[in-house]
């Protein structure tokens, strides 16, 4: 049988999404509509509405608790995910990446340290926990481990949290997760640099997770001694995100 899984972007079981502006109407009915008049020719248009979207969005609220952005195409089969109405963009000039927390050494990289360490290429399917997925997805950046290595974990650390420069979505994994080969923190995705709307400059990659796990907009890394549920996490996702044996799909048939 089907499961019909949540979908967090619509609807965060925290009721936000039930806001009303002035005239009472809700917010995200309002915005739904409105979306749904595009038609074919926002499809088309996509790469430019969806920058007047993310505006409007952003006029309409502070942040956007109702994810409403997850609906716009991102290009290539994904779909464009931000919990914050409007992000600022980060470039070489500007971007850095800070490791503090339970460690020896804090340290904070800026994108050219970051392109001057060795890089990891995986090759997966990205899979978004709403039921989307892009085959063979290239990423590539340095493996989560190698930064753990060199900031020096503590003994008394057991977890890592990732913060993001949109100021709102946060992450986490055990630090058994965290040090798997198979996590990185990108920098390339589908052998472009990361753009913007996909998290760019660097997001984390967290290749055997759903997809939620994969913070864009990536700016802190804080070794702690347990795990902080992230943002979903908080409204109802598994910390444990195991791409088909998490999220309600653990008691179902594995043949
Ligand atoms: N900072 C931040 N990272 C995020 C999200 C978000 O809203 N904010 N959404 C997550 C979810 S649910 C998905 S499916 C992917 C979407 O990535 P994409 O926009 O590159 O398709 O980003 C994940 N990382
Ligand atoms: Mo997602």
């Amino acid at each position: 049988m089907d499961r019909v899984n949540p979908e967090p972007q619509a609807e965060p079981p925290d009721g936000s999404a039930e806001r009303t502006d002035a005239t009472g109407t809700p917010v995200g009915r309002r915005l739904v509509l409105g979306m749904l008049g595009l038609g074919a020719a926002g499809v088309a248009a996509a790469p430019v509405l969806q920058r007047g979207l993310e505006s409007f969005l952003g006029a309409a609220s502070d942040k956007d608790p109702t994810g409403l952005t997850g609906l716009l195409p991102n290009g290539g089969g994904f779909r464009y995910y931000s919990v914050a109405a409007s992000v600022p963009r980060k470039d070489s000039g500007d971007y850095t990446l800070k490791i503090d927390g339970l460690v020896d050494r804090p340290a904070s990289y800026s994108l050219a340290d970051l392109r001057a360490m060795p890089q990891t290429r995986i090759v997966r399917d990205v899979q978004c926990v709403t039921g989307w997925r892009v085959p063979e997805t290239p990423f590539e950046g340095v493996r989560l481990s190698h930064l753990l290595d060199a900031a020096g974990v503590r003994s008394s650390a057991g977890a890592v949290r990732f913060t993001c420069f949109d100021g709102v979505y946060t992450e986490s994994l055990t630090l058994d997760q965290a040090r798997r080969a198979d996590v990185l923190v990108a920098l390339r995705m589908q052998d472009k640099p990361l753009s913007h709307s996909h998290g760019g400059p660097v997001r984390l990659y967290v290749a055997p997770m759903y997809f939620y796990k994969s913070a864009k907009w990536l700016s802190g890394i804080t070794l702690t001694d347990d795990v902080r549920p992230g943002y979903w996490e908080r409204r109802g996702y598994d910390i444990d995100a195991w791409v088909g044996r998490s999220n309600g799909r653990d008691d179902e048939p594995t043949t």
